[in-house]
């Protein structure tokens, strides 16, 4: 091994096979559970916990370990109330026919539509931004490699995290995101790629059955 590869057995953790079958179906189990969330309370959650949930995004596979991405916590209420505004009109175009019939007849099951109030009382959105390249300390802008496999897997571990820590997520991916560039004041090698919202759902809540059937592994697996 050379010098500067540490071991990887370091962290690895062997499980006797039977420990193995039953965390496995565990972790089914509890992700299963997760699901959007279109209703949020209002009620607070500690920045604390958001930082580690963003700290666990930041360890995601990526191409050659430039971690393209970064993420803008939004707690500020006037913040929220700008995304609020700008997601929302762009919306009202997509919903009144920029979607596409076609488009727009698969999201009838889900009953969304242009008003968004959970940009507001969510206490955190959280836009991620995916980096093409990063600029060193000298200036020179280092190339980033997979950009976009890389950010989604780190979008996932984000969701897993805040799942995992107790809170709700949506995903949301207004069209166009560039007024978030603006908004987060991102710089111009940066592309908003998603925005999540977190926090607890309203008690009111309700999730559409058809958002909850999953298909069976059958259809979504062939093992050869
Ligand atoms: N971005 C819009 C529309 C939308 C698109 C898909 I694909 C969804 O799964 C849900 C919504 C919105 O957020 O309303």
């Amino acid at each position: 091994m050379q010098d500067h590869h540490a071991s990887p057995l370091d962290d690895f953790i062997e499980y006797p096979p039977a420990e193995m079958l039953v965390r496995s179906k565990q972790f089914y189990t509890d992700i299963k559970r997760r699901h959007s969330v279109r209703k949020f309370s209002d009620r607070e959650v500690a920045k604390t916990i958001i930082e580690n949930c963003i700290k666990a995004a930041g360890t995601a596979p990526n191409g050659a370990n430039h971690q393209p991405w970064h993420f803008v916590a939004i707690h500020s209420q006037a913040v929220k109330k700008q995304v609020r505004e700008q997601a929302e009109a762009h919306e009202r175009g997509f919903y009144e026919g920029r979607g596409g019939e076609e488009w727009l007849d698969a999201l009838k099951p889900l009953g969304t539509d242009a008003d968004k109030p959970y940009l507001e009382h969510a206490p955190w959105l959280i836009a991620i931004f995916s980096k093409k390249n990063t600029e060193q300390e000298d200036g020179h802008k280092q190339t980033n490699y997979y950009v976009h496999e890389s950010v989604g897997i780190a979008t996932g571990f984000l969701i897993n995290a805040l799942h995992y820590s107790g809170l709700a997520t949506l995903t949301h991916t207004p069209k166009p995101m560039s007024f978030l560039s603006k908004i987060c004041n991102r710089p111009d090698n940066e592309r908003p790629y998603m925005l999540l919202i977190v926090g607890y759902p309203a008690e009111d809540a309700s999730v559409p059955n058809h958002a909850i059937n999953k298909k069976p592994l059958c259809k979504i697996a062939t093992f050869i």
